[in-house]
Protein backbone atom coordinates (compact mmCIF):
# COMPACT_ATOMS: atom_id res chain seq x y z
CA UNK A 1 0.00 0.00 0.00
CA UNK A 2 1.33 3.72 -0.72
CA UNK A 3 2.02 5.92 2.11
CA UNK A 4 0.16 8.50 2.69
CA UNK A 5 1.74 11.96 3.67
CA UNK A 6 0.30 15.19 4.78
CA UNK A 7 2.85 18.12 3.85
CA UNK A 8 1.57 21.50 6.18
CA UNK A 9 3.15 24.54 4.57
CA UNK A 10 2.08 28.08 6.01
CA UNK A 11 3.44 30.68 3.67
CA UNK A 12 4.82 33.24 6.13
CA UNK A 13 6.40 35.55 3.25
CA UNK A 14 8.24 35.49 0.00
CA UNK A 15 8.39 32.01 -1.83
CA UNK A 16 10.74 29.43 0.27
CA UNK A 17 8.20 27.83 2.31
CA UNK A 18 6.08 26.73 -0.82
CA UNK A 19 8.95 26.42 -2.64
CA UNK A 20 10.62 23.68 -0.79
CA UNK A 21 7.52 21.65 -0.29
CA UNK A 22 6.27 22.02 -3.16
CA UNK A 23 9.41 20.72 -5.05
CA UNK A 24 9.34 18.43 -2.01
CA UNK A 25 6.06 17.12 -2.36
CA UNK A 26 6.17 16.26 -6.27
CA UNK A 27 9.64 13.93 -5.62
CA UNK A 28 7.06 12.08 -3.34
CA UNK A 29 5.34 11.74 -5.98
CA UNK A 30 7.23 10.87 -8.50
CA UNK A 31 10.43 9.02 -7.20
CA UNK A 32 8.79 7.32 -4.03
CA UNK A 33 5.28 6.56 -5.07
CA UNK A 34 3.86 8.44 -2.38
CA UNK A 35 0.70 9.58 -1.93
CA UNK A 36 0.54 13.32 -0.90
CA UNK A 37 -1.41 16.29 -0.10
CA UNK A 38 0.00 19.23 0.20
CA UNK A 39 -2.03 21.62 2.59
CA UNK A 40 -1.56 25.47 1.60
CA UNK A 41 -2.55 28.16 3.20
CA UNK A 42 -1.84 30.91 0.84
CA UNK A 43 -2.26 29.27 -2.75
CA UNK A 44 -0.96 33.24 -4.55
CA UNK A 45 2.66 32.68 -3.79
CA UNK A 46 2.32 29.36 -5.06
CA UNK A 47 0.75 30.55 -8.26
CA UNK A 48 3.61 32.47 -9.34
CA UNK A 49 5.75 29.69 -9.38
CA UNK A 50 3.13 27.49 -10.75
CA UNK A 51 0.76 29.39 -12.64
CA UNK A 52 -1.74 26.14 -13.19
CA UNK A 53 -2.78 26.26 -9.64
CA UNK A 54 -6.73 27.71 -9.82
CA UNK A 55 -6.09 29.88 -6.46
CA UNK A 56 -10.58 29.74 -6.18
CA UNK A 57 -10.17 25.97 -5.70
CA UNK A 58 -10.04 24.59 -2.30
CA UNK A 59 -8.84 20.72 -3.63
CA UNK A 60 -6.84 20.19 -6.70
CA UNK A 61 -4.26 17.62 -8.51
CA UNK A 62 -1.18 19.48 -9.60
CA UNK A 63 1.38 17.04 -11.15
CA UNK A 64 0.11 13.55 -9.15
CA UNK A 65 0.01 15.91 -5.76
CA UNK A 66 -3.12 16.66 -4.07
CA UNK A 67 -2.87 20.50 -3.54
CA UNK A 68 -5.61 21.45 -0.62
CA UNK A 69 -6.03 25.07 0.47
CA UNK A 70 -5.89 25.15 4.26
CA UNK A 71 -8.18 27.70 5.17
CA UNK A 72 -8.17 29.59 9.04
CA UNK A 73 -11.56 26.94 9.52
CA UNK A 74 -10.29 23.51 9.21
CA UNK A 75 -12.17 21.46 7.04
CA UNK A 76 -11.34 18.19 8.43
CA UNK A 77 -9.43 15.21 7.17
CA UNK A 78 -8.06 11.74 8.21
CA UNK A 79 -4.29 12.07 8.89
CA UNK A 80 -1.80 10.97 7.06
CA UNK A 81 0.17 8.22 8.12
CA UNK A 82 3.82 10.54 7.89
CA UNK A 83 2.94 14.14 8.73
CA UNK A 84 5.50 16.65 8.09
CA UNK A 85 5.04 20.22 9.19
CA UNK A 86 7.57 22.45 6.82
CA UNK A 87 9.43 25.31 8.72
CA UNK A 88 7.89 24.36 12.47
CA UNK A 89 4.58 25.71 11.20
CA UNK A 90 1.25 24.96 13.48
CA UNK A 91 -0.37 22.13 12.57
CA UNK A 92 -4.61 22.88 13.27
CA UNK A 93 -5.27 21.32 16.51
CA UNK A 94 -8.58 19.18 15.38
CA UNK A 95 -5.82 17.85 12.64
CA UNK A 96 -3.73 17.24 15.80
CA UNK A 97 -6.67 15.69 17.77
CA UNK A 98 -6.94 13.25 14.80
CA UNK A 99 -3.67 12.25 15.06
CA UNK A 100 -3.83 11.26 18.90
CA UNK A 101 -7.04 9.49 18.44
CA UNK A 102 -5.49 7.17 15.31
CA UNK A 103 -4.90 3.75 16.22
CA UNK A 104 -1.31 4.16 14.90
CA UNK A 105 -0.23 7.34 15.44
CA UNK A 106 1.51 8.97 11.88
CA UNK A 107 4.85 9.74 11.81
CA UNK A 108 5.23 13.73 12.78
CA UNK A 109 8.42 15.41 11.93
CA UNK A 110 9.24 19.19 11.66
CA UNK A 111 11.07 19.73 8.34
CA UNK A 112 13.58 22.23 9.62
CA UNK A 113 15.12 25.14 8.29
CA UNK A 114 18.55 24.47 6.34
CA UNK A 115 21.45 25.30 7.70
CA UNK A 116 25.35 24.28 7.54
CA UNK A 117 26.10 25.06 11.32
CA UNK A 118 27.52 22.12 12.89
CA UNK A 119 24.73 21.99 15.56
CA UNK A 120 22.38 20.65 13.08
CA UNK A 121 24.37 17.18 12.78
CA UNK A 122 23.55 16.75 16.46
CA UNK A 123 19.83 17.16 16.61
CA UNK A 124 18.75 16.17 13.18
CA UNK A 125 16.17 13.14 13.66
CA UNK A 126 15.89 13.57 17.38
CA UNK A 127 12.30 13.70 19.47
CA UNK A 128 10.83 16.80 19.46
CA UNK A 129 7.73 17.61 21.36
CA UNK A 130 5.09 15.15 22.04
CA UNK A 131 0.88 16.04 21.63
CA UNK A 132 -1.36 13.74 23.40
CA UNK A 133 1.52 11.04 23.13
CA UNK A 134 2.12 11.54 19.81
CA UNK A 135 6.15 11.83 19.12
CA UNK A 136 7.45 14.72 16.97
CA UNK A 137 10.77 14.41 15.64
CA UNK A 138 12.92 17.40 14.19
CA UNK A 139 14.24 16.63 10.42
CA UNK A 140 17.23 19.16 9.47
CA UNK A 141 18.10 19.41 5.59
CA UNK A 142 21.99 20.11 5.46
CA UNK A 143 25.00 20.48 3.89
CA UNK A 144 26.87 17.40 5.87
CA UNK A 145 26.95 13.80 6.41
CA UNK A 146 24.59 12.64 9.43
CA UNK A 147 22.11 15.49 8.03
CA UNK A 148 19.06 14.79 5.63
CA UNK A 149 20.91 16.87 2.76
CA UNK A 150 19.23 18.69 0.09
CA UNK A 151 16.21 18.62 -1.85
CA UNK A 152 17.56 17.03 -5.73
CA UNK A 153 15.64 15.11 -8.01
CA UNK A 154 16.68 11.66 -9.57
CA UNK A 155 19.06 12.87 -12.85
CA UNK A 156 18.80 16.68 -11.84
CA UNK A 157 22.98 17.04 -12.33
CA UNK A 158 22.98 15.05 -15.58
CA UNK A 159 19.66 16.89 -17.19
CA UNK A 160 21.97 20.19 -15.88
CA UNK A 161 25.29 18.98 -17.45
CA UNK A 162 23.91 17.93 -20.92
CA UNK A 163 22.12 21.39 -20.37
CA UNK A 164 24.50 22.91 -20.59
CA UNK A 165 26.67 21.06 -23.06
CA UNK A 166 24.03 22.32 -25.48
CA UNK A 167 24.38 25.63 -26.67
CA UNK A 168 21.21 25.50 -28.74
CA UNK A 169 18.73 24.53 -26.31
CA UNK A 170 19.92 27.18 -24.15
CA UNK A 171 19.52 29.59 -26.95
CA UNK A 172 16.22 28.18 -27.54
CA UNK A 173 15.31 28.53 -23.78
CA UNK A 174 16.84 32.22 -23.11
CA UNK A 175 14.66 32.96 -26.57
CA UNK A 176 11.33 31.71 -24.77
CA UNK A 177 12.22 34.75 -21.96
CA UNK A 178 12.72 37.08 -24.97
CA UNK A 179 16.60 36.73 -23.50
CA UNK A 180 19.31 37.58 -26.30
CA UNK A 181 22.85 37.12 -24.64
CA UNK A 182 24.56 40.67 -25.37
CA UNK A 183 27.71 39.04 -27.38
CA UNK A 184 30.88 38.40 -25.35
CA UNK A 185 28.74 39.39 -22.42
CA UNK A 186 28.97 37.61 -18.84
CA UNK A 187 25.30 36.61 -18.62
CA UNK A 188 24.05 36.79 -14.74
CA UNK A 189 21.36 36.66 -12.71
CA UNK A 190 19.95 38.71 -9.91
CA UNK A 191 16.97 37.74 -7.40
CA UNK A 192 17.49 38.94 -4.19
CA UNK A 193 15.77 41.46 -1.16
CA UNK A 194 16.42 45.26 -1.41
CA UNK A 195 20.38 45.74 -0.85
CA UNK A 196 21.82 48.97 -0.47
CA UNK A 197 25.38 47.23 -1.45
CA UNK A 198 23.62 47.16 -5.14
CA UNK A 199 24.46 50.34 -6.52
CA UNK A 200 28.32 49.68 -5.71
CA UNK A 201 28.34 46.54 -7.71
CA UNK A 202 26.05 48.29 -10.51
CA UNK A 203 28.90 50.81 -10.45
CA UNK A 204 31.71 48.51 -10.95
CA UNK A 205 29.82 45.83 -13.74
CA UNK A 206 28.78 49.18 -15.99
CA UNK A 207 32.73 49.92 -15.75
CA UNK A 208 34.14 46.68 -16.54
CA UNK A 209 36.70 46.19 -19.51
CA UNK A 210 34.14 42.81 -20.14
CA UNK A 211 29.94 43.30 -20.71
CA UNK A 212 27.53 41.43 -18.20
CA UNK A 213 24.27 40.86 -19.01
CA UNK A 214 21.86 40.92 -15.88
CA UNK A 215 19.10 39.33 -15.60
CA UNK A 216 16.37 40.05 -12.94
CA UNK A 217 13.28 38.14 -12.18
CA UNK A 218 10.42 40.86 -11.20
CA UNK A 219 10.86 40.90 -7.25
CA UNK A 220 12.34 42.90 -4.25
CA UNK A 221 15.28 44.17 -5.74
CA UNK A 222 13.80 46.36 -8.04
CA UNK A 223 13.18 49.12 -6.46
CA UNK A 224 17.17 48.94 -5.84
CA UNK A 225 17.50 48.62 -9.73
CA UNK A 226 15.40 51.34 -10.64
CA UNK A 227 17.10 53.84 -8.49
CA UNK A 228 20.40 53.24 -9.51
CA UNK A 229 19.32 53.20 -13.35
CA UNK A 230 17.47 56.20 -12.83
CA UNK A 231 13.88 55.55 -13.99
CA UNK A 232 10.72 55.39 -12.28
CA UNK A 233 9.63 52.00 -12.99
CA UNK A 234 10.88 48.75 -14.47
CA UNK A 235 8.73 45.64 -15.59
CA UNK A 236 9.51 42.35 -17.04
CA UNK A 237 11.19 42.68 -20.83
CA UNK A 238 12.57 46.11 -19.94
CA UNK A 239 16.05 46.19 -20.81
CA UNK A 240 18.48 49.37 -20.01
CA UNK A 241 21.73 49.72 -21.20
CA UNK A 242 24.74 51.41 -18.71
CA UNK A 243 28.34 50.96 -20.37
CA UNK A 244 29.43 47.76 -19.63
CA UNK A 245 26.29 46.84 -18.50
CA UNK A 246 23.02 45.06 -20.03
CA UNK A 247 20.27 44.93 -17.05
CA UNK A 248 17.23 42.98 -18.03
CA UNK A 249 14.20 42.35 -16.41
CA UNK A 250 12.67 39.24 -16.63
CA UNK A 251 9.23 37.77 -15.51
CA UNK A 252 8.74 35.61 -12.56
CA UNK A 253 9.39 31.70 -14.21
CA UNK A 254 8.17 28.41 -13.27
CA UNK A 255 10.45 26.96 -11.24
CA UNK A 256 11.76 24.25 -13.75
CA UNK A 257 12.66 27.08 -16.03
CA UNK A 258 14.17 28.92 -12.88
CA UNK A 259 16.79 26.14 -12.77
CA UNK A 260 17.22 26.63 -16.55
CA UNK A 261 17.94 30.83 -15.67
CA UNK A 262 20.88 29.31 -13.33
CA UNK A 263 21.89 26.85 -15.76
CA UNK A 264 22.42 29.05 -18.04
CA UNK A 265 24.11 31.98 -16.29
CA UNK A 266 28.20 32.22 -15.10
CA UNK A 267 27.16 33.79 -11.86
CA UNK A 268 23.50 33.75 -10.03
CA UNK A 269 22.82 35.64 -7.27
CA UNK A 270 20.26 34.24 -5.31
CA UNK A 271 18.48 34.39 -1.66
CA UNK A 272 16.84 32.24 1.01
CA UNK A 273 16.78 28.67 0.71
CA UNK A 274 15.74 26.96 -2.07
CA UNK A 275 16.76 29.29 -4.79
CA UNK A 276 20.18 29.13 -3.02
CA UNK A 277 20.17 25.34 -3.10
CA UNK A 278 19.19 25.53 -6.40
CA UNK A 279 22.36 27.83 -7.63
CA UNK A 280 24.44 25.07 -6.44
CA UNK A 281 22.93 22.51 -8.35
CA UNK A 282 23.63 24.76 -11.28
CA UNK A 283 26.90 24.11 -10.36
CA UNK A 284 28.24 27.87 -10.79
CA UNK A 285 29.44 30.63 -8.89
CA UNK A 286 27.14 32.10 -7.06
CA UNK A 287 26.33 34.86 -4.43
CA UNK A 288 23.58 34.07 -1.36
CA UNK A 289 21.54 37.33 0.26
CA UNK A 290 20.48 35.23 3.43
CA UNK A 291 17.06 35.89 5.02
CA UNK A 292 17.35 38.65 7.59
CA UNK A 293 16.92 37.28 11.09
CA UNK A 294 16.52 38.89 14.30
CA UNK A 295 19.78 40.22 16.32
CA UNK A 296 21.57 39.30 13.21
CA UNK A 297 21.65 35.29 13.61
CA UNK A 298 21.05 34.60 10.06
CA UNK A 299 25.28 35.58 9.95
CA UNK A 300 26.23 32.75 11.96
CA UNK A 301 24.35 30.93 9.56
CA UNK A 302 25.95 32.61 6.81
CA UNK A 303 29.52 31.87 8.59
CA UNK A 304 28.81 28.36 9.20
CA UNK A 305 27.88 27.39 4.95
CA UNK A 306 31.20 29.56 3.80
CA UNK A 307 33.13 27.65 5.77
CA UNK A 308 31.86 24.94 4.42
CA UNK A 309 31.87 25.76 1.35
CA UNK A 310 34.90 27.53 0.89
CA UNK A 311 37.13 25.17 3.01
CA UNK A 312 38.85 23.52 -0.35
CA UNK A 313 39.44 26.92 -1.97
CA UNK A 314 43.10 28.57 -2.00
CA UNK A 315 43.75 30.96 1.11
CA UNK A 316 42.60 34.00 -1.40
CA UNK A 317 39.98 32.52 -3.40
CA UNK A 318 38.87 32.13 0.22
CA UNK A 319 39.18 35.36 0.67
CA UNK A 320 37.60 36.68 -2.27
CA UNK A 321 34.55 34.58 -1.66
CA UNK A 322 34.33 35.32 1.96
CA UNK A 323 34.51 39.04 1.44
CA UNK A 324 31.94 39.18 -1.56
CA UNK A 325 29.23 37.85 0.17
CA UNK A 326 29.78 39.63 3.79
CA UNK A 327 29.57 42.77 1.99
CA UNK A 328 26.62 41.96 0.24
CA UNK A 329 25.18 40.55 3.44
CA UNK A 330 26.07 43.44 5.44
CA UNK A 331 26.74 46.64 3.85
CA UNK A 332 30.19 46.33 2.57
CA UNK A 333 32.12 47.59 -0.57
CA UNK A 334 30.45 45.51 -3.32
CA UNK A 335 32.55 47.04 -5.85
CA UNK A 336 36.08 46.69 -4.35
CA UNK A 337 34.37 42.98 -3.65
CA UNK A 338 33.82 41.93 -6.86
CA UNK A 339 36.80 42.80 -8.16
CA UNK A 340 38.49 40.41 -5.75
CA UNK A 341 36.29 37.55 -7.23
CA UNK A 342 37.09 37.94 -10.51
CA UNK A 343 40.82 37.56 -10.12
CA UNK A 344 40.05 34.39 -9.14
CA UNK A 345 37.55 33.37 -11.34
CA UNK A 346 38.66 30.13 -13.12
CA UNK A 347 39.07 28.65 -9.65
CA UNK A 348 35.68 29.86 -8.05
CA UNK A 349 34.09 28.42 -11.19
CA UNK A 350 35.78 24.71 -11.11
CA UNK A 351 35.05 25.00 -7.41
CA UNK A 352 31.62 26.27 -7.91
CA UNK A 353 31.24 22.43 -10.04
CA UNK A 354 33.32 20.37 -7.25
CA UNK A 355 31.34 21.56 -4.59
CA UNK A 356 28.19 20.50 -6.14
CA UNK A 357 29.47 17.26 -7.45
CA UNK A 358 30.51 16.77 -3.80
CA UNK A 359 27.00 17.40 -2.18
CA UNK A 360 25.16 15.34 -5.07
CA UNK A 361 26.97 12.11 -3.47
CA UNK A 362 24.81 12.53 -0.38
CA UNK A 363 21.56 11.20 -0.05
CA UNK A 364 18.46 13.41 -1.32
CA UNK A 365 16.26 14.89 1.46
CA UNK A 366 13.42 13.26 -0.41
CA UNK A 367 15.06 10.04 0.12
CA UNK A 368 16.37 10.53 3.23
CA UNK A 369 12.60 11.32 4.86
CA UNK A 370 11.46 8.45 3.25
CA UNK A 371 14.27 6.38 4.62
CA UNK A 372 13.70 7.27 8.00
CA UNK A 373 9.99 6.43 8.15
CA UNK A 374 10.62 3.03 6.60
CA UNK A 375 13.08 2.60 9.71
CA UNK A 376 10.89 4.30 12.15
CA UNK A 377 7.70 1.41 10.80
O1 LIG B 1 11.47 33.68 -1.59
P1 LIG B 1 12.58 33.43 -0.64
O2 LIG B 1 13.20 34.63 -0.10
O3 LIG B 1 12.07 32.52 0.53
C1 LIG B 1 12.41 32.73 1.89
C2 LIG B 1 13.37 31.75 2.39
O4 LIG B 1 12.95 30.43 2.15
C3 LIG B 1 13.58 31.94 3.86
O5 LIG B 1 14.47 31.01 4.37
C4 LIG B 1 12.26 31.81 4.54
O6 LIG B 1 12.38 31.97 5.88
C5 LIG B 1 11.35 32.83 3.96
O7 LIG B 1 11.22 32.63 2.57
C6 LIG B 1 10.01 32.74 4.60
O8 LIG B 1 13.73 32.61 -1.37
P2 LIG B 1 13.81 31.09 -1.84
O9 LIG B 1 13.88 30.17 -0.66
O10 LIG B 1 14.89 31.02 -2.77
O11 LIG B 1 12.46 30.80 -2.60
C7 LIG B 1 12.20 31.30 -3.88
C8 LIG B 1 11.44 30.27 -4.69
O12 LIG B 1 10.96 30.87 -5.87
C9 LIG B 1 12.32 29.10 -5.12
O13 LIG B 1 11.57 27.90 -5.05
C10 LIG B 1 12.62 29.40 -6.57
C11 LIG B 1 11.34 30.08 -6.98
N1 LIG B 1 11.43 30.95 -8.17
C12 LIG B 1 10.68 30.60 -9.27
O14 LIG B 1 9.98 29.57 -9.28
N2 LIG B 1 10.72 31.44 -10.36
C13 LIG B 1 11.48 32.56 -10.39
O15 LIG B 1 11.47 33.28 -11.40
C14 LIG B 1 12.28 32.87 -9.25
C15 LIG B 1 13.13 34.10 -9.26
C16 LIG B 1 12.21 32.05 -8.14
Amino acid sequence: MKARWDIFCSVVDNYGDIGVTWRLARQLVVEHGCDVRLWVDDLRAFERMCPDIDVQVGQQWQEGVQVRHWPAEWPGAHPADVVIAAFACQLPPEYMDRMAECERAPLWMNLDYLSAEDWVVGCHRLPSVKYKGVQKYFFFPGFRPGTGGLLREAGLLERRRAFQQDAAAQQRFLQSLGVAPTAGARLMSLFAYENDGLAGWLDVLAADGRGTHLLVPEGRILGDVQRWLGVNSLSAGDIQVRGALTVQVIAFVRQEQYDRLLWCCEFNAVRGEDSFVRAQWAGRPLLWHIYRQDEDIHLDKLDAFLELYTAALSPAAKAAVVTLWQAWNADGDMAQSWKMLLEHWPEVSQHAENWCLEQGLQADLATALVQFYESWI
